[in-house]
């Protein structure tokens, strides 16, 4: 007899969407007097992007936004992520806004909205003007003001349609790699400047919560997005159990102590003493940091698993995002990075799903009640176009089928987890990494711009439509 184990059903009210970022896929650069970001000076900075590939035209999202938008209806997705870019809204990152930039966002909106589909706007992934850079980018203080100074204006003219609003995207890679291994714009390398970046970075979360609670009804939902590492000790001898707090320091509480508890952990203080003496925090900080939040977006892609370095033995650098010279990590001496084992994603990340649920089911028990969203999940393969024109992507499928799977234990063990935000939409620029690594559901041909939904889109559509997920991946002999 052949036995059918039943579909993991979601919540009716289970918030089911994709995400993307203004960088990686908008394009149009120097159009409608947007100026320079620090990812524009990066990328053309010779030997910084793989194949010296910039995000100047991207996917061409700019001009081909109403086509995007009706792939995602078609494909019947209920929820975008997307992020604005701060100088098309605020060309140079102070002064005036920028009206043509802000019509295009109104455009995006009033497109999605009349798709169906819920419009779900992050402030900054990673797009700093580049004069604000100039003036000392994330390390200088007046940063976090023009910071909020923007998300006024953005809220001022999208808040009666956006809902739901992000200030930062993963604010670890915007210090750490940013200012840290220098391996993301701006590629400064300076494990203090790093930490100063961190500082200001969070103060300028909560100086455009501020802002955005003022703008916006009560009715809209603020948030910010952390990478949050799943940190695992390689084994349970005790050195490598301090090499695990110190990364869970540096990964995790560095951020949900002061945003949610309003204090900067103590052991992250001492373990760092010798980069900074942390006298970039100024009073009144952290009470403006810790400014009450109306849910948290975790993104996860694979866990971290760390060790005690042996002595005289060579650390390994693994930072996820395209190696560097320098340690992302400010205070790492005597810790080494080990790859997981087993199974890899194009990027070389091992796939690992226990991780998402231990991050989740942690967040239940250490933020009790507060509504949770994965607002990135996904993997890069090598996919291509067959002869047919179509793109067969069983890993992916498997790979999202395990991490919803995770997603579904957690809700199933408490954790309210109310959405998920698949990465990404399109293929587009990643960054170091440039087109050479696919995370999109919808290939797309970056010399024709031809978007073709992969097969794992329609998995995906077909899960958003019936609210559950197969026990089994497709391609799995039934139980018998
Ligand atoms: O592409 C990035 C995204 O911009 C931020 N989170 C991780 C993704 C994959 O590296």
């Amino acid at each position: 007899m052949t036995e059918h184990t039943p579909p993991l059903v979601f919540p009716a009210d289970f918030v089911w969407g994709t995400a993307t970022a203004a960088y990686q896929i908008e394009g149009a650069a120097t159009e409608d007097g947007r100026t320079p970001s620090i990812w524009d000076t990066f990328s053309r900075t010779p030997g910084k992007v793989r194949n010296g590939d910039t995000g100047d035209v991207a996917t061409d999202h700019y001009h081909r936004y109403p086509d995007d938008i009706a792939l995602m209806a078609e494909l019947g997705l209920p929820a975008y992520r997307f992020s604005l870019a701060w100088p098309r809204i605020r060309p140079g990152g102070s002064g005036p806004a920028n009206k043509a930039g802000l019509d295009f966002y109104d455009r995006l909106v009033d497109e999605l909205l009349a798709h169906g589909i819920a419009p779900v706007a992050t402030l900054y992934h990673w797009d700093l003007p580049q004069e604000l850079e100039d003036d000392g980018g994330w390390t200088d203080r007046a940063t976090a003001d023009r910071f909020a100074e923007y998300a006024a204006l953005a809220a001022g003219r999208l808040g009666d349609r956006v809902a739901t609003w992000t200030t930062l995207n993963e604010p670890w890679c915007s210090a750490f790699l940013g200012y840290g291994s220098g391996v993301h714009a701006p590629g400064r390398s300076d494990p203090a400047a790093a930490l100063t970046a961190h500082h200001h970075l969070l103060l300028a979360h909560g100086l455009a919560v501020g802002a955005l609670r003022a703008e916006l009804p009560g009715t809209a939902r603020v948030s910010l997005t952390l990478n949050l590492a799943a940190v695992r000790p390689l084994t349970d001898v005790p050195a490598d159990r301090e090499a695990a707090r110190r990364i869970d320091g540096l990964a995790n509480r560095i951020f949900l102590d002061p945003v949610f508890h309003g204090r900067y952990p103590a052991d992250v203080l001492a373990d760092t003493a010798h980069v900074t003496d942390w006298s970039f925090v100024r009073d009144g900080d952290l009470a403006e940091i810790s400014r009450p939040l109306d849910s948290l977006g975790i993104n996860y892609y694979t866990p971290t698993v760390v060790a005690a370095d042996e002595p005289g033995g060579r650390t390994l650098r693994q930072d996820g995002h395209g190696g560097g010279e320098r340690s992302a990590w400010p205070a790492d001496d005597g810790i080494r990075f080990l790859p997981a084992e087993g199974e890899r994603t194009a990027m070389g990340w091992p796939v690992d799903a226990d991780g998402l649920y231990e991050l989740l089911t942690r967040l239940r028990d250490e933020l009790p009640g507060l509504p949770l969203l994965v607002t990135e999940n996904g993997a890069a393969y090598d996919d291509y176009s067959d002869p047919a024109g179509a793109v067969h992507d069983p890993e992916r499928i498997a790979y999202l089928h395990a991490h919803l799977t995770a997603v579904h234990r957690a809700i199933a063990d408490g954790a309210p987890v109310r959405g998920y935000f698949l990465w990404s939409l399109l293929d587009n620029f990643e960054w170091a990494y440039g087109y050479g690594k696919r995370f999109g559901i919808v290939h797309v041909d970056f010399a024709s711009q031809r978007r073709t939904p992969k097969d794992s889109a329609r998995w995906y559509a077909d899960v958003v439509r019936t609210g559950a997920l197969p026990s089994t991946p497709p391609g799995t002999p039934a139980e018998c």
